[in-house]
């Protein structure tokens, strides 16, 4: 009787959505615990791709029931949108989806604050994807934000001009006019065919469905790099991206958690501002941009790329208590005669260590790198773990010996069939 959980170890895009799509057969229930639409989450199958923002990854599978919990904050456009692409692919998601009447609301307002809060912020900017994200954290936490389930009130539309009449007054603190537009039409559109779906108190079904024997899998959103608390703050997202974070955010007590799929790419990837030691900003950064199609998969935006970094890895396991590694995209390291592996950070005080420490900006951290002979194969032809070249089966037992958890799924492709599962 467990909820199993799946975080990114990195700065997001690891690839959770490909390796949810992939466990989730052998699950009842998917449940998303944080983030809203920042979040991208592509799935390949079939020869079709398919980029979720805020639907759960399980969505695909029909026997899988999927949970949007009450820790994700839900854009009703973005959300409306999302369910008729997937109508149009001949998805039926309504049938098997079921949002908490806690999930916190994204107005049209808060993406203006999001947007005039970075603009405020000048060279300064997080980076945001400029989705309302923070601004709705922020009225939730400040206790003043509308739920899902206020939806269903009469008196919605009155608290609705309430909070905006609030968040014309921080616009105009900025010296910016609140011009809603189309978006407040959208919005209430959106919101009346929300209300036609299954809103529940999600906590109780979670509950009920562990005492029932049933399996759950929670799908981490952003990465443990970007957590609001244990993140390179202030260049972070606003929401708990750690384990931690799926008990608050599905209501699920901490006693029920059980294995925990930590994954990372063979490489490393950061989109937005913020320090990241290993950063490549030379033709080798660009030449794994390019291999591995690092554009945002909710902004287009192009990601930084950089080497493994196993300090920071270290770091997200020990704050997720990962019990199973997961290496994601493996197949794009092919052309490298060799891959540098950061394995400790030179403080200024010349100390050397694998530990992150308070700063990771440039000046207070130095990689220290080891170097290892690459594969020159390309893994995306291969369909067994007997076929993987020695040089690669050396850098997931280098991986391993430092990071003293299995690597048990190696991943070749963005296909679900390209997936390795590691006895
Ligand atoms: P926000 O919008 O307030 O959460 O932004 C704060 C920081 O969090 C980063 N962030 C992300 N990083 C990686 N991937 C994300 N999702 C998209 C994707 C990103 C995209 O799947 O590619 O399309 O650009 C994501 N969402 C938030 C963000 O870059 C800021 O650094
Ligand atoms: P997520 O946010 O963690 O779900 O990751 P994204 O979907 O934002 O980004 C991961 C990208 O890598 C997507 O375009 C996936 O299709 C792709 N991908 C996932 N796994 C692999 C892999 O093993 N190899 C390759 N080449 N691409 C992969
Ligand atoms: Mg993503």
């Amino acid at each position: 009787m467990a909820v199993d959980i799946l975080i990114g170890l990195q700065w997001g895009d690891e690839g959770k959505g490909k390796i949810v799509d992939v466990l989730a057969p052998t699950y009842d229930i998917v449940a998303r615990f944080q983030g809203g639409p920042n979040a991208g989450h592509t799935l390949e199958f079939e020869g079709t791709k398919h980029v979720l923002h805020q639907i759960p990854s399980g969505i695909f599978h029909p026997h899988i029931k999927n949970i949007i919990g009450n820790g994700v904050v839900l854009d009703p456009i973005v959300f409306r949108t999302e369910m008729q692409k997937l109508q149009d692919r001949g998805v039926d998601a309504a049938k098997n989806l079921y949002v908490s009447k806690k999930a916190a609301l994204i107005l049209p307002s808060h993406k203006i604050m999001d947007r005039v809060s970075e603009e405020a912020l000048g060279s300064g900017k997080i980076g945001s994807t400029l989705k309302g994200i923070g601004p709705t954290y922020q009225d939730k936490i400040g206790r003043v934000g509308l739920r899902v389930g206020d939806i269903l009130a009469d008196d919605f539309q009155e608290n609705y001009d309430k909070l905006v009449a609030r968040h014309r007054k921080t616009v105009e603190f900025y010296g910016q006019e609140l011009e809603l537009g189309e978006q407040e039409t959208q919005f209430f559109e959106a919101v009346a065919y929300l209300r036609t779906l299954k809103l529940v108190d999600t906590e109780y079904m979670i509950n009920d469905a562990l005492q029932n024997g049933q399996k759950i899998l929670a799908e981490g959103a952003q990465g443990s790099l970007l957590d609001v608390d244990f993140g390179t703050y202030p260049f972070v997202t606003s929401s708990t991206t750690l384990v931690a974070g799926a008990c608050t955010g599905l209501g699920v007590a901490p006693r029920y958690i059980g294995e925990v799929y930590g994954i990372f790419k063979a490489y490393c990837t950061r989109v937005g501002s913020g320090p990241f030691p290993t950063e490549l900003l030379d033709e080798v950064g660009e030449s794994i941009r390019q291999a591995g199609r690092e554009f945002g998969s909710t902004t287009g935006r192009p990601r930084r790329c950089g080497w493994v970094d196993l300090p920071s890895l270290k770091y997200s396991i020990m704050l997720n208590g990962v019990t199973q590694l997961n290496m994601m995209k493996a197949d794009i390291l092919t052309e490298f005669d060799s891959i540098q592996v950061c394995t400790h950070y030179k403080l200024p005080s010349g100390e050397i260590t694998d530990r992150v420490p308070h700063s990771l900006e440039e000046g207070n951290v130095e990689p220290v790198y080891e170097e290892l002979p690459g594969w020159k194969v390309d893994l995306n032809k291969i369909e067994t773990t007997e076929e993987l070249p020695e040089a690669f089966n050396n850098y997931l037992t280098f991986l391993e010996k430092h990071l003293q958890v299995p690597i048990t799924i190696v991943s070749v492709g963005p296909d679900r069939k390209s997936t390795l599962k590691r006895e």
